[in-house]
């Protein structure tokens, strides 16, 4: 199975990438854990990267276009994977397009995770508390739903497009969001 997770930031998709992982045994593949990563490690990456994520913007898209193309071809995602916070932006799924049309690879859904803005705030400052994530915080966090609105949510309609989108309620427990993407999938 190939799977997008998409939605504004707090929509759950890291929580729920993480819950699938075990249920359909393929990879997740969170660009924002990959780059979180690299700037730990403080690679050229990474500085790179650190600025532009803390103050909510989003990173270019070639750098995360190579990224991902990089992750795609390791042999854990020949059975499928679940990609977590890519595509974020038309090119960055023009750019998928391409790399699974190369590889002879299809989508098979793109889960679009909804909730309320309030919700979003709450959620993130709640992680804040233990993540020590420079962008959880409110005015970073009201910027990235603002970054949401302009760059990825017009990906619904691209994908609605092929007729990939499946919509689900992001705003329930844990388990009932886990619940509704699993039917949403059929399986
Ligand atoms: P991401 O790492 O993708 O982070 P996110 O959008 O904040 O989180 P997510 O939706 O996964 O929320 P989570 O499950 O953790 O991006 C961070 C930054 O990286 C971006 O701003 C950008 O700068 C950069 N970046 C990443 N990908 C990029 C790309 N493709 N292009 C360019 N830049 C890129 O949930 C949040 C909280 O809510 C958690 O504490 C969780 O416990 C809680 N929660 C989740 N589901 C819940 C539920 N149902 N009920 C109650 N709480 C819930």
């Amino acid at each position: 199975m190939r799977l997008i997770l998409l939605g504004p930031p707090g929509a759950g998709k890291g929580t729920q990438a993480k819950i699938l992982v075990d249920a359909y045994g393929i990879p997740q593949l969170s660009t924002g854990d990959i780059l979180r990563s690299a700037i730990a490690d403080k690679t050229p990456l990474g500085l790179e990267a650190k600025a532009i994520m803390d103050r909510g913007d989003l990173v270019s898209d070639d750098v995360v276009n190579g990224i991902v193309s990089e992750r795609l071809d390791a042999e854990d995602c020949k059975p499928g994977f679940i990609l977590d916070g890519f595509p974020r932006t038309i090119a960055q799924a023009e750019a998928l397009d391409r790399m699974m049309a190369d590889k002879g690879i299809k989508l098979d859904a793109v889960i679009e995770l909804k909730a309320d803005a309030d919700e979003l705030v709450r959620r993130v400052i709640q992680r804040a508390k233990d993540s020590n994530r420079p962008d959880d915080n409110p005015d970073v966090i009201r910027k990235r739903l603002g970054v949401y609105e302009s760059s990825t949510a017009p990906l619904v309609d691209f994908y609605g497009r092929q007729g990939l989108v499946k919509t689900v309620d992001g705003m329930a427990a844990v388990e009932d969001v886990t619940g509704s993407i699993k039917s949403a999938l059929g399986r």
